[in-house]
């Protein structure tokens, strides 16, 4: 559970690190078993940054009983999440974010919000995004990055960068000339909590070392979106924590994926 100052920190700055949420020794467990699922390789879609460069990420719906299942729906996570956006929460969806060495590119900025406010979800602060280390990230290989408090902007207009969908960058270099960005640098098993219209990029790659993440996404049950993505609105079956260690780390039979066509982080308005 968050602590007050957690709590605060969240906010007022739209974003916490939680470090060592995970064990090293579940942060690792949870790189391999991501690097050799045959299904989350084949479902994996590479996003090309606005210089050409390529990030891979395989992105599903519900949880199963997998070891990502008992990661985003383990007792602790669930209950930090709704301390942060209210109770009863749903998994909106998961993704495993890949950073090849020297490959992998960059995130532009945006708002998830930017993003979900499609979907028809009208409340950005029912909505977050936890974001878990599963190699160290730093400015080398790519870390995330943030602009602290914009979260309090509201939501931005978004349209095409590249192949990714960004923020209107006018706004953001205006808020630029306010704040400093922060490099999240994180260890593995670190995890970082994000509101849905915190500002946030990231660079590429340029380092020989992997950038590996999970990123779980959450919505308050109430807040339900126009379109039939029952994840969203489905109370999350929450289960003991420490489970991670011993579930099947191989992503459960019929998982619901999303597709490059679908991902709405690629579609312009
Ligand atoms: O993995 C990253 O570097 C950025 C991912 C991101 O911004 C997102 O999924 O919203």
């Amino acid at each position: 559970m968050l602590s007050e100052k957690e709590l605060s920190q969240f906010e007022e700055q739209g974003y916490v690190i939680i470090k060592q949420f995970l064990s090293s020794a579940e942060a690792n467990r949870l790189y391999n078993a991501s690097k050799n699922d045959q299904a989350l390789t084949e479902h994996s879609y590479a996003v090309k940054d606005a210089e050409g460069n390529e990030s891979r990420l395989a992105l599903w719906y519900t949880p199963g009983d997998d070891i990502y299942g008992m990661l985003s729906r383990s007792e602790n996570l669930v209950k930090s999440v709704e301390q942060l956006i209210g109770s009863p929460v749903a998994h909106f969806h998961s993704k495993v974010m890949q950073k090849v060495p020297k490959v992998g590119g960059a995130w532009e900025w945006h708002q998830d919000y930017g993003y979900w406010y499609r979907n028809g979800f009208m409340y950005s602060e029912q909505m977050l995004s936890v974001m878990f280390a599963l190699t160290d990230a730093n400015q080398e290989n790519g870390c995330l990055k943030v602009l602290p408090a914009s979260h309090k902007l509201g939501r931005l207009e978004h349209g095409k960068a590249g192949e990714q969908v960004g923020a209107d960058m006018k706004m953001v270099n205006k808020y630029k000339e306010k704040v400093e960005e922060v490099y999240c640098e994180l260890e593995a098993g670190d995890a970082l909590f994000f509101h849905s219209n915190l500002l946030h990029a990231s660079g590429p790659n340029r380092s020989e070392n992997p950038r590996w993440s999970i990123i779980s996404c959450y919505n308050n049950v109430a807040n339900t979106p126009d379109e039939d993505i029952t994840s969203s609105f489905v109370p999350i079956k929450m289960v003991e924590d420490g489970r991670i260690l011993a579930a099947d780390s191989v992503l459960s039979e019929g998982v619901d994926f999303s597709s490059k066509k679908t991902d709405k982080s690629l579609q312009e308005q």
